[in-house]
Protein backbone atom coordinates (compact mmCIF):
# COMPACT_ATOMS: atom_id res chain seq x y z
CA UNK A 1 0.00 0.00 0.00
CA UNK A 2 1.36 3.72 -0.81
CA UNK A 3 2.36 5.86 1.71
CA UNK A 4 -1.06 8.08 2.08
CA UNK A 5 -2.59 10.12 4.81
CA UNK A 6 -4.49 6.87 5.37
CA UNK A 7 -1.56 5.31 6.68
CA UNK A 8 1.14 7.62 7.84
CA UNK A 9 0.64 10.27 10.29
CA UNK A 10 0.61 14.17 8.85
CA UNK A 11 2.07 17.35 10.20
CA UNK A 12 0.69 18.22 13.82
CA UNK A 13 -0.39 21.35 12.14
CA UNK A 14 -3.07 19.70 10.16
CA UNK A 15 -6.84 19.06 11.87
CA UNK A 16 -8.09 15.82 12.23
CA UNK A 17 -10.96 14.54 12.42
CA UNK A 18 -11.11 12.93 15.97
CA UNK A 19 -14.57 11.79 16.00
CA UNK A 20 -15.88 7.55 15.47
CA UNK A 21 -15.28 7.57 12.00
CA UNK A 22 -16.53 3.46 12.33
CA UNK A 23 -20.51 4.89 13.72
CA UNK A 24 -20.95 6.77 10.32
CA UNK A 25 -23.12 5.39 8.08
CA UNK A 26 -24.53 6.03 4.46
CA UNK A 27 -26.98 8.69 5.11
CA UNK A 28 -26.29 11.20 1.86
CA UNK A 29 -25.46 10.17 -1.68
CA UNK A 30 -23.60 12.73 -3.02
CA UNK A 31 -23.23 12.88 -7.08
CA UNK A 32 -20.39 14.69 -8.05
CA UNK A 33 -17.03 14.29 -6.20
CA UNK A 34 -15.42 17.24 -7.52
CA UNK A 35 -13.16 20.37 -6.75
CA UNK A 36 -16.42 22.01 -4.96
CA UNK A 37 -18.12 19.41 -3.19
CA UNK A 38 -14.51 18.67 -1.40
CA UNK A 39 -14.26 21.66 0.04
CA UNK A 40 -17.85 22.86 0.78
CA UNK A 41 -20.79 20.19 1.99
CA UNK A 42 -18.04 17.21 2.81
CA UNK A 43 -15.94 19.63 5.12
CA UNK A 44 -19.76 20.91 6.34
CA UNK A 45 -20.57 17.35 7.40
CA UNK A 46 -17.19 16.91 8.36
CA UNK A 47 -17.42 19.97 11.11
CA UNK A 48 -21.09 18.85 12.11
CA UNK A 49 -19.89 15.38 12.83
CA UNK A 50 -17.33 16.26 15.21
CA UNK A 51 -19.59 18.67 16.79
CA UNK A 52 -22.50 15.95 16.83
CA UNK A 53 -20.93 12.64 16.69
CA UNK A 54 -24.08 11.77 14.61
CA UNK A 55 -23.92 8.87 11.85
CA UNK A 56 -24.68 11.32 9.05
CA UNK A 57 -21.69 9.88 6.27
CA UNK A 58 -21.54 10.39 3.11
CA UNK A 59 -21.41 8.13 0.15
CA UNK A 60 -19.37 9.95 -3.19
CA UNK A 61 -20.63 9.07 -6.65
CA UNK A 62 -19.09 10.74 -9.98
CA UNK A 63 -21.48 9.82 -13.00
CA UNK A 64 -19.11 11.25 -15.65
CA UNK A 65 -14.70 11.08 -15.30
CA UNK A 66 -13.64 11.29 -12.36
CA UNK A 67 -12.63 7.38 -12.20
CA UNK A 68 -9.19 8.04 -10.83
CA UNK A 69 -10.18 10.45 -8.14
CA UNK A 70 -12.62 7.83 -6.85
CA UNK A 71 -9.98 5.19 -6.87
CA UNK A 72 -7.55 7.86 -5.20
CA UNK A 73 -10.18 8.27 -2.22
CA UNK A 74 -10.53 4.15 -1.77
CA UNK A 75 -6.85 3.49 -1.46
CA UNK A 76 -6.54 6.84 1.29
CA UNK A 77 -9.89 5.16 3.48
CA UNK A 78 -11.95 8.21 2.34
CA UNK A 79 -9.71 10.93 3.74
CA UNK A 80 -8.30 14.27 2.15
CA UNK A 81 -7.45 17.65 2.69
CA UNK A 82 -8.80 21.09 2.51
CA UNK A 83 -6.20 23.86 2.26
CA UNK A 84 -7.76 27.00 3.12
CA UNK A 85 -5.50 29.72 1.56
CA UNK A 86 -5.87 32.99 2.78
CA UNK A 87 -3.43 35.96 1.46
CA UNK A 88 -1.26 35.10 4.04
CA UNK A 89 -2.33 31.86 5.89
CA UNK A 90 -3.09 28.11 5.19
CA UNK A 91 -4.96 26.10 7.24
CA UNK A 92 -5.25 22.54 6.69
CA UNK A 93 -8.23 20.38 7.31
CA UNK A 94 -8.21 16.68 7.02
CA UNK A 95 -12.14 15.49 6.07
CA UNK A 96 -13.85 12.64 8.03
CA UNK A 97 -17.62 12.31 6.37
CA UNK A 98 -16.92 10.07 3.73
CA UNK A 99 -18.09 6.66 4.22
CA UNK A 100 -17.61 5.25 0.63
CA UNK A 101 -17.45 5.75 -2.82
CA UNK A 102 -18.92 3.97 -6.09
CA UNK A 103 -18.55 4.64 -9.69
CA UNK A 104 -20.61 3.64 -13.03
CA UNK A 105 -17.30 2.42 -14.44
CA UNK A 106 -16.37 0.07 -11.26
CA UNK A 107 -19.54 -0.43 -9.83
CA UNK A 108 -22.31 -0.46 -12.65
CA UNK A 109 -25.20 1.38 -12.31
CA UNK A 110 -27.90 -1.01 -10.49
CA UNK A 111 -25.18 -0.69 -7.43
CA UNK A 112 -25.92 3.15 -7.37
CA UNK A 113 -29.10 2.97 -7.78
CA UNK A 114 -29.28 0.00 -4.69
CA UNK A 115 -27.61 2.84 -2.65
CA UNK A 116 -29.80 5.32 -3.06
CA UNK A 117 -32.36 3.27 -2.82
CA UNK A 118 -31.61 2.08 0.77
CA UNK A 119 -33.81 3.07 4.30
CA UNK A 120 -31.28 4.84 5.91
CA UNK A 121 -30.19 7.19 2.69
CA UNK A 122 -32.23 10.48 3.68
CA UNK A 123 -30.20 12.89 1.05
CA UNK A 124 -29.00 12.48 -2.34
CA UNK A 125 -26.98 16.19 -3.11
CA UNK A 126 -25.65 17.33 -5.77
CA UNK A 127 -22.73 18.84 -7.63
CA UNK A 128 -23.45 18.23 -11.07
CA UNK A 129 -22.83 21.28 -13.36
CA UNK A 130 -25.49 23.58 -14.45
CA UNK A 131 -25.64 20.53 -17.46
CA UNK A 132 -26.02 18.12 -15.21
CA UNK A 133 -29.47 19.02 -15.05
CA UNK A 134 -30.56 18.50 -18.76
CA UNK A 135 -32.60 22.07 -18.55
CA UNK A 136 -33.37 24.25 -21.31
CA UNK A 137 -30.88 27.56 -19.70
CA UNK A 138 -33.34 29.59 -21.01
CA UNK A 139 -36.50 28.18 -19.27
CA UNK A 140 -35.30 26.05 -16.81
CA UNK A 141 -37.40 23.35 -17.87
CA UNK A 142 -36.20 19.77 -19.08
CA UNK A 143 -34.79 20.05 -22.56
CA UNK A 144 -36.37 16.78 -24.41
CA UNK A 145 -33.97 16.84 -26.99
CA UNK A 146 -31.07 16.62 -24.92
CA UNK A 147 -28.67 13.29 -25.69
CA UNK A 148 -28.75 11.61 -22.12
CA UNK A 149 -32.50 12.59 -21.68
CA UNK A 150 -33.17 10.39 -24.62
CA UNK A 151 -30.96 7.64 -23.61
CA UNK A 152 -32.40 7.25 -20.58
CA UNK A 153 -35.73 7.11 -20.97
CA UNK A 154 -35.50 4.35 -23.89
CA UNK A 155 -33.46 1.99 -20.81
CA UNK A 156 -34.15 3.64 -17.96
CA UNK A 157 -32.79 0.62 -15.45
CA UNK A 158 -29.17 1.77 -16.92
CA UNK A 159 -29.17 5.72 -16.67
CA UNK A 160 -26.44 7.90 -17.55
CA UNK A 161 -27.69 11.35 -16.71
CA UNK A 162 -28.16 12.49 -12.84
CA UNK A 163 -32.07 12.47 -13.23
CA UNK A 164 -32.26 8.96 -14.64
CA UNK A 165 -30.49 7.83 -11.35
CA UNK A 166 -32.63 9.57 -8.92
CA UNK A 167 -35.87 9.06 -10.85
CA UNK A 168 -34.91 5.00 -10.76
CA UNK A 169 -34.35 5.10 -6.92
CA UNK A 170 -37.07 6.85 -6.17
CA UNK A 171 -39.32 4.13 -8.23
CA UNK A 172 -37.25 1.27 -5.66
CA UNK A 173 -37.94 3.28 -2.80
CA UNK A 174 -42.02 3.65 -3.95
CA UNK A 175 -42.70 -0.42 -4.83
CA UNK A 176 -40.79 -1.71 -1.61
CA UNK A 177 -42.45 1.37 0.97
CA UNK A 178 -39.72 3.40 1.93
CA UNK A 179 -39.42 6.91 2.76
CA UNK A 180 -38.30 8.80 -0.15
CA UNK A 181 -35.13 10.96 0.45
CA UNK A 182 -34.79 14.92 -0.29
CA UNK A 183 -33.24 15.59 -3.31
CA UNK A 184 -30.96 18.65 -2.38
CA UNK A 185 -28.62 20.96 -5.27
CA UNK A 186 -25.62 22.66 -4.39
CA UNK A 187 -25.22 24.04 -8.15
CA UNK A 188 -24.66 27.11 -8.84
CA UNK A 189 -28.24 27.33 -10.70
CA UNK A 190 -30.78 30.11 -10.03
CA UNK A 191 -33.63 28.35 -8.10
CA UNK A 192 -31.76 25.16 -7.96
CA UNK A 193 -34.17 23.44 -6.55
CA UNK A 194 -37.02 23.91 -8.26
CA UNK A 195 -35.07 23.53 -11.25
CA UNK A 196 -34.06 20.03 -9.86
CA UNK A 197 -37.71 19.73 -9.03
CA UNK A 198 -38.75 20.07 -13.07
CA UNK A 199 -36.61 18.77 -14.38
CA UNK A 200 -37.10 15.40 -12.70
CA UNK A 201 -40.64 15.55 -12.14
CA UNK A 202 -40.87 16.32 -16.07
CA UNK A 203 -38.57 13.26 -16.59
CA UNK A 204 -40.27 10.84 -14.37
CA UNK A 205 -43.78 11.95 -15.76
CA UNK A 206 -42.68 11.11 -19.54
CA UNK A 207 -41.15 7.53 -17.95
CA UNK A 208 -44.47 6.64 -16.31
CA UNK A 209 -47.16 9.51 -15.03
CA UNK A 210 -47.92 7.76 -11.85
CA UNK A 211 -44.57 7.77 -10.55
CA UNK A 212 -44.33 11.63 -11.54
CA UNK A 213 -47.14 12.07 -9.34
CA UNK A 214 -46.02 10.12 -6.40
CA UNK A 215 -42.60 12.12 -6.66
CA UNK A 216 -44.54 15.36 -6.72
CA UNK A 217 -46.31 14.19 -3.29
CA UNK A 218 -43.49 13.06 -1.86
CA UNK A 219 -40.50 14.44 -2.43
CA UNK A 220 -39.09 17.78 -1.30
CA UNK A 221 -36.19 19.67 -3.24
CA UNK A 222 -34.77 22.29 -0.89
CA UNK A 223 -33.10 25.37 -3.03
CA UNK A 224 -29.52 26.22 -1.65
CA UNK A 225 -27.17 29.09 -2.03
CA UNK A 226 -23.85 27.52 -1.86
CA UNK A 227 -20.79 29.68 -2.02
CA UNK A 228 -16.71 28.50 -1.96
CA UNK A 229 -14.16 29.94 -4.71
CA UNK A 230 -12.79 26.39 -5.29
CA UNK A 231 -10.27 26.24 -8.37
CA UNK A 232 -10.05 23.17 -10.20
CA UNK A 233 -6.28 21.31 -8.25
CA UNK A 234 -3.61 21.56 -10.15
CA UNK A 235 -0.11 19.88 -9.68
CA UNK A 236 1.48 22.89 -8.43
CA UNK A 237 -1.41 22.75 -5.62
CA UNK A 238 -1.40 19.30 -4.66
CA UNK A 239 2.80 19.79 -4.80
CA UNK A 240 2.10 22.69 -2.44
CA UNK A 241 0.03 20.55 -0.16
CA UNK A 242 2.16 17.78 -0.13
CA UNK A 243 4.79 20.09 1.31
CA UNK A 244 2.48 20.98 4.46
CA UNK A 245 1.02 18.12 5.78
CA UNK A 246 4.09 16.32 4.78
CA UNK A 247 2.56 13.36 2.92
CA UNK A 248 0.84 12.88 -0.55
CA UNK A 249 -2.74 12.84 -0.96
CA UNK A 250 -4.09 13.10 -4.75
CA UNK A 251 -7.50 13.81 -3.24
CA UNK A 252 -6.34 17.48 -1.50
CA UNK A 253 -7.92 20.41 -2.73
CA UNK A 254 -7.29 24.05 -2.13
CA UNK A 255 -10.17 27.07 -1.42
CA UNK A 256 -10.24 30.42 -0.01
CA UNK A 257 -11.20 30.80 3.70
CA UNK A 258 -14.45 32.07 2.84
CA UNK A 259 -17.60 30.14 3.03
CA UNK A 260 -21.09 30.10 2.54
CA UNK A 261 -24.44 28.03 2.47
CA UNK A 262 -28.11 28.85 2.72
CA UNK A 263 -30.57 25.96 3.08
CA UNK A 264 -34.19 26.09 2.25
CA UNK A 265 -35.12 23.72 5.16
CA UNK A 266 -37.48 21.41 3.82
CA UNK A 267 -36.24 17.90 4.08
CA UNK A 268 -38.57 15.35 3.91
CA UNK A 269 -36.63 12.42 5.74
CA UNK A 270 -34.96 14.75 8.25
CA UNK A 271 -31.28 16.40 7.84
CA UNK A 272 -28.11 17.18 9.65
CA UNK A 273 -27.67 20.02 11.94
CA UNK A 274 -25.28 22.23 9.46
CA UNK A 275 -26.13 25.26 11.15
CA UNK A 276 -24.10 24.39 14.43
CA UNK A 277 -21.22 25.02 11.67
CA UNK A 278 -22.33 28.06 10.31
CA UNK A 279 -24.67 27.14 8.10
CA UNK A 280 -27.84 28.95 8.02
CA UNK A 281 -31.72 26.95 7.43
CA UNK A 282 -34.23 29.69 6.14
CA UNK A 283 -37.57 29.52 4.39
CA UNK A 284 -36.64 30.96 1.10
CA UNK A 285 -33.10 30.85 -0.29
CA UNK A 286 -34.17 32.52 -3.40
CA UNK A 287 -33.35 36.20 -2.91
CA UNK A 288 -29.63 35.08 -1.15
CA UNK A 289 -29.61 32.92 -4.34
CA UNK A 290 -30.31 35.38 -6.31
CA UNK A 291 -27.90 37.49 -4.83
CA UNK A 292 -24.88 35.38 -4.98
CA UNK A 293 -25.35 34.43 -9.00
CA UNK A 294 -25.72 37.90 -10.03
CA UNK A 295 -23.37 39.56 -7.84
CA UNK A 296 -20.52 37.15 -7.53
CA UNK A 297 -21.29 34.87 -10.60
CA UNK A 298 -21.76 37.62 -12.71
CA UNK A 299 -19.06 39.73 -12.31
CA UNK A 300 -16.90 36.62 -12.74
CA UNK A 301 -18.40 35.63 -15.70
CA UNK A 302 -17.47 38.99 -17.32
CA UNK A 303 -14.07 39.05 -15.39
CA UNK A 304 -13.18 34.94 -17.20
CA UNK A 305 -14.01 36.32 -20.50
CA UNK A 306 -12.71 39.75 -20.31
CA UNK A 307 -9.96 38.92 -18.28
CA UNK A 308 -9.27 35.54 -20.64
CA UNK A 309 -9.36 37.87 -23.87
CA UNK A 310 -7.08 40.73 -22.16
CA UNK A 311 -4.27 38.13 -21.41
CA UNK A 312 -5.02 37.55 -17.29
CA UNK A 313 -4.70 33.86 -16.81
CA UNK A 314 -6.28 34.28 -13.25
CA UNK A 315 -9.03 36.38 -11.30
CA UNK A 316 -6.69 37.39 -9.51
CA UNK A 317 -4.68 38.92 -12.18
CA UNK A 318 -7.36 41.12 -13.49
CA UNK A 319 -7.93 42.71 -10.01
CA UNK A 320 -4.75 44.44 -10.86
CA UNK A 321 -5.98 46.17 -13.49
CA UNK A 322 -7.87 49.82 -11.75
CA UNK A 323 -10.57 49.58 -14.82
CA UNK A 324 -10.97 45.68 -14.38
CA UNK A 325 -11.40 45.75 -10.53
CA UNK A 326 -13.99 48.91 -11.12
CA UNK A 327 -15.62 47.48 -13.70
CA UNK A 328 -16.26 44.46 -11.69
CA UNK A 329 -17.33 46.76 -8.56
CA UNK A 330 -19.86 48.45 -10.63
CA UNK A 331 -21.10 45.58 -12.62
CA UNK A 332 -21.96 44.08 -8.62
CA UNK A 333 -23.20 47.60 -7.49
CA UNK A 334 -24.99 49.08 -10.48
CA UNK A 335 -26.04 46.41 -12.80
CA UNK A 336 -27.02 43.52 -10.35
CA UNK A 337 -27.41 45.16 -6.73
CA UNK A 338 -30.59 46.75 -8.09
CA UNK A 339 -32.42 43.84 -10.00
CA UNK A 340 -32.45 41.98 -6.18
CA UNK A 341 -34.83 42.19 -3.69
CA UNK A 342 -33.45 41.52 -0.31
CA UNK A 343 -34.45 40.64 3.18
CA UNK A 344 -34.24 44.48 4.87
CA UNK A 345 -30.51 45.21 6.83
CA UNK A 346 -28.60 43.39 3.91
CA UNK A 347 -25.37 45.55 3.39
CA UNK A 348 -24.87 44.98 -0.81
CA UNK A 349 -22.03 47.30 -0.85
CA UNK A 350 -20.27 45.52 2.23
CA UNK A 351 -20.99 42.34 0.11
CA UNK A 352 -19.60 43.68 -2.98
CA UNK A 353 -16.21 45.21 -1.14
CA UNK A 354 -16.04 41.24 -0.03
CA UNK A 355 -16.14 39.89 -3.17
CA UNK A 356 -13.41 42.60 -4.65
CA UNK A 357 -11.39 41.28 -1.86
CA UNK A 358 -12.17 37.68 -2.39
CA UNK A 359 -11.18 37.93 -6.31
CA UNK A 360 -7.90 39.67 -5.14
CA UNK A 361 -6.75 36.69 -2.84
CA UNK A 362 -3.24 36.17 -4.93
CA UNK A 363 -3.06 32.42 -3.06
CA UNK A 364 -6.07 31.16 -4.89
CA UNK A 365 -5.08 30.43 -8.88
CA UNK A 366 -8.54 30.54 -9.75
CA UNK A 367 -8.27 30.64 -13.81
CA UNK A 368 -10.27 32.53 -15.91
CA UNK A 369 -10.42 29.90 -18.73
CA UNK A 370 -11.79 27.36 -15.94
CA UNK A 371 -14.71 29.98 -15.56
CA UNK A 372 -15.32 31.12 -18.64
CA UNK A 373 -16.86 27.09 -19.30
CA UNK A 374 -19.65 26.23 -20.04
CA UNK A 375 -20.74 30.05 -20.89
CA UNK A 376 -24.08 28.68 -22.54
CA UNK A 377 -25.73 28.05 -19.65
CA UNK A 378 -24.24 30.14 -17.07
CA UNK A 379 -24.85 33.43 -19.30
CA UNK A 380 -28.54 33.17 -18.90
CA UNK A 381 -28.96 32.84 -15.20
CA UNK A 382 -26.17 35.16 -14.06
CA UNK A 383 -26.94 38.13 -16.75
CA UNK A 384 -30.23 37.38 -18.53
CA UNK A 385 -32.60 38.55 -15.92
CA UNK A 386 -30.56 41.48 -15.20
CA UNK A 387 -30.26 42.82 -18.26
CA UNK A 388 -34.70 42.29 -18.78
CA UNK A 389 -34.61 44.24 -15.72
CA UNK A 390 -32.92 46.81 -16.56
CA UNK A 391 -34.49 47.22 -20.54
CA UNK A 392 -38.07 47.10 -19.11
CA UNK A 393 -36.35 50.15 -16.45
CA UNK A 394 -34.38 51.86 -19.30
CA UNK A 395 -31.58 51.81 -16.59
CA UNK A 396 -28.03 51.45 -17.56
CA UNK A 397 -26.66 48.03 -18.10
CA UNK A 398 -23.36 48.61 -20.27
CA UNK A 399 -22.35 46.56 -17.98
CA UNK A 400 -23.85 43.37 -18.68
CA UNK A 401 -23.73 44.22 -22.25
CA UNK A 402 -19.51 44.14 -22.21
CA UNK A 403 -19.80 41.26 -20.08
CA UNK A 404 -22.05 39.30 -23.18
CA UNK A 405 -19.73 40.49 -25.73
CA UNK A 406 -16.87 39.39 -24.30
CA UNK A 407 -18.69 36.18 -24.17
CA UNK A 408 -19.74 36.16 -27.81
CA UNK A 409 -15.92 37.25 -28.68
CA UNK A 410 -14.83 34.68 -26.12
CA UNK A 411 -16.36 31.75 -28.32
CA UNK A 412 -14.79 32.26 -31.24
CA UNK A 413 -12.19 30.40 -29.83
CA UNK A 414 -9.41 32.86 -31.14
CA UNK A 415 -7.84 35.15 -28.40
CA UNK A 416 -6.64 38.51 -29.60
CA UNK A 417 -3.16 36.89 -30.66
CA UNK A 418 -4.79 34.92 -32.87
CA UNK A 419 -4.19 31.71 -30.74
CA UNK A 420 -6.89 29.19 -30.75
CA UNK A 421 -9.03 29.03 -27.41
CA UNK A 422 -10.22 25.49 -25.98
CA UNK A 423 -14.15 26.36 -25.51
CA UNK A 424 -15.75 24.14 -23.17
CA UNK A 425 -19.60 23.88 -23.39
CA UNK A 426 -22.15 21.88 -24.60
CA UNK A 427 -23.47 24.15 -27.36
CA UNK A 428 -19.49 24.34 -28.70
CA UNK A 429 -20.76 22.70 -32.14
CA UNK A 430 -23.32 25.74 -32.56
CA UNK A 431 -20.43 27.99 -31.94
CA UNK A 432 -17.79 27.02 -34.45
CA UNK A 433 -20.58 27.03 -37.18
CA UNK A 434 -21.79 30.59 -36.51
CA UNK A 435 -17.82 31.64 -36.46
CA UNK A 436 -17.81 29.76 -39.03
CA UNK A 437 -20.11 31.48 -41.35
CA UNK A 438 -19.68 34.89 -40.08
CA UNK A 439 -15.61 35.53 -38.95
CA UNK A 440 -14.70 37.72 -35.64
CA UNK A 441 -17.66 40.12 -37.66
CA UNK A 442 -20.41 42.19 -35.55
CA UNK A 443 -22.56 39.56 -37.92
CA UNK A 444 -21.87 37.17 -35.63
CA UNK A 445 -23.94 39.08 -33.02
CA UNK A 446 -26.69 38.89 -34.66
CA UNK A 447 -26.36 34.91 -35.37
CA UNK A 448 -25.72 34.43 -31.17
CA UNK A 449 -28.39 36.30 -30.35
CA UNK A 450 -30.50 33.83 -32.62
CA UNK A 451 -29.70 30.58 -29.89
CA UNK A 452 -33.42 30.39 -27.93
CA UNK A 453 -31.25 28.19 -25.35
CA UNK A 454 -29.54 31.38 -24.61
CA UNK A 455 -31.07 34.03 -24.79
CA UNK A 456 -35.00 33.14 -25.44
CA UNK A 457 -37.29 34.79 -27.97
CA UNK A 458 -37.53 38.32 -27.03
CA UNK A 459 -33.57 39.77 -26.66
CA UNK A 460 -32.63 39.03 -30.45
CA UNK A 461 -35.46 41.89 -30.91
CA UNK A 462 -34.94 44.36 -28.55
CA UNK A 463 -33.35 47.39 -30.30
CA UNK A 464 -31.43 48.86 -27.26
CA UNK A 465 -29.86 45.43 -26.56
CA UNK A 466 -28.78 44.37 -30.27
CA UNK A 467 -27.34 47.92 -30.63
CA UNK A 468 -25.68 47.83 -27.22
CA UNK A 469 -24.05 44.87 -27.40
CA UNK A 470 -23.01 44.54 -30.70
CA UNK A 471 -21.33 48.10 -30.12
CA UNK A 472 -19.31 46.64 -26.98
CA UNK A 473 -18.37 43.71 -29.62
CA UNK A 474 -17.28 45.85 -32.15
CA UNK A 475 -15.02 47.76 -29.15
CA UNK A 476 -13.59 44.24 -28.09
CA UNK A 477 -12.60 43.21 -32.26
CA UNK A 478 -11.65 46.64 -32.97
CA UNK A 479 -9.32 48.09 -29.40
CA UNK A 480 -9.10 44.82 -27.62
CA UNK A 481 -10.50 43.74 -24.13
CA UNK A 482 -8.54 45.88 -21.79
CA UNK A 483 -9.03 48.83 -23.44
CA UNK A 484 -12.79 47.97 -24.16
CA UNK A 485 -13.21 47.68 -20.53
CA UNK A 486 -11.53 50.63 -19.58
CA UNK A 487 -14.18 52.67 -21.35
CA UNK A 488 -16.61 51.60 -18.81
P1 LIG B 1 -15.50 19.74 -11.16
O1 LIG B 1 -15.22 19.84 -12.62
O2 LIG B 1 -14.40 19.53 -10.22
O3 LIG B 1 -16.56 18.59 -10.93
C1 LIG B 1 -17.67 18.44 -11.74
C2 LIG B 1 -18.51 17.28 -11.23
O4 LIG B 1 -19.71 17.24 -11.97
C3 LIG B 1 -17.84 15.94 -11.38
O5 LIG B 1 -18.05 15.23 -10.20
C4 LIG B 1 -18.56 15.28 -12.54
O6 LIG B 1 -18.68 13.88 -12.36
C5 LIG B 1 -19.92 15.92 -12.46
N1 LIG B 1 -20.59 16.06 -13.76
C6 LIG B 1 -20.14 16.71 -14.86
N2 LIG B 1 -21.06 16.65 -15.84
C7 LIG B 1 -22.11 15.96 -15.33
C8 LIG B 1 -23.37 15.57 -15.86
N3 LIG B 1 -23.75 15.88 -17.09
N4 LIG B 1 -24.20 14.86 -15.06
C9 LIG B 1 -23.84 14.51 -13.79
N5 LIG B 1 -22.65 14.85 -13.25
C10 LIG B 1 -21.82 15.58 -14.01
O7 LIG B 1 -16.32 21.07 -10.82
P2 LIG B 1 -16.60 21.71 -9.39
O8 LIG B 1 -15.62 22.77 -9.14
O9 LIG B 1 -16.76 20.65 -8.40
O10 LIG B 1 -17.97 22.42 -9.65
C11 LIG B 1 -19.16 21.67 -9.83
C12 LIG B 1 -20.32 22.61 -9.65
O11 LIG B 1 -20.38 23.06 -8.31
C13 LIG B 1 -20.26 23.89 -10.48
O12 LIG B 1 -20.71 23.70 -11.78
C14 LIG B 1 -21.15 24.80 -9.69
O13 LIG B 1 -22.49 24.60 -10.06
C15 LIG B 1 -20.95 24.35 -8.26
N6 LIG B 1 -20.09 25.27 -7.52
C16 LIG B 1 -18.73 25.32 -7.73
C17 LIG B 1 -17.94 26.20 -7.03
C18 LIG B 1 -16.46 26.32 -7.26
O14 LIG B 1 -15.87 27.36 -6.89
N7 LIG B 1 -15.78 25.35 -7.83
C19 LIG B 1 -18.54 27.05 -6.00
C20 LIG B 1 -19.98 26.99 -5.91
C21 LIG B 1 -20.70 26.09 -6.63
C1 LIG C 1 -17.44 30.30 -10.90
C2 LIG C 1 -18.01 29.65 -9.65
O1 LIG C 1 -16.71 28.50 -12.20
C3 LIG C 1 -17.53 29.43 -12.13
O2 LIG C 1 -18.36 29.64 -12.97
O3 LIG C 1 -18.08 31.52 -11.10
O4 LIG C 1 -17.73 28.31 -9.59
C4 LIG C 1 -17.59 30.38 -8.37
O5 LIG C 1 -16.23 30.15 -8.10
C5 LIG C 1 -18.40 29.91 -7.20
O6 LIG C 1 -19.75 30.02 -7.48
C6 LIG C 1 -18.05 30.60 -5.90
O7 LIG C 1 -18.92 30.17 -4.92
Amino acid sequence: MTKNIANTEVNTNVILPSFDRTALTTRIVHLGFGAFHRAHQALYTSEMLEKTGSDWGICEINLFGGEELITQLREQDHLYTVAEKGAIETTLKIVGSIKESLHPTFDGAEAIIEKMAEPQVAIVSMTITEKGYCADPATGMLDKSNALVIADLNNPTQPKSALGYIVQALKLRRDRGITPFTVMSCDNVQENGHVAKATILEFATLLDAELGAWIKDNVTFPCTMVDRIVPAATPETLDEITKLIGVEDACAIACEPFRQWVIEDNFVNGRPDWDLIGAEFVADVVPFEEMKLRMLNGSHSFLAYLGYLGGYAHISDTMTNESYRKAAFDMMMKAQAPTLNMPEGTDLEGYANLLINRFTNPSLKHQTWQIAMDGSQKIPQRMGASLRFHLDAGSDYKWLAMGIAGWMRYVSATDEKGNEIDVRDPMVEQFKAIYQAHGVTVSAVKALLNIEAIFGTDLKDNESFVTEVTKAYQLIITQGARAAVATL
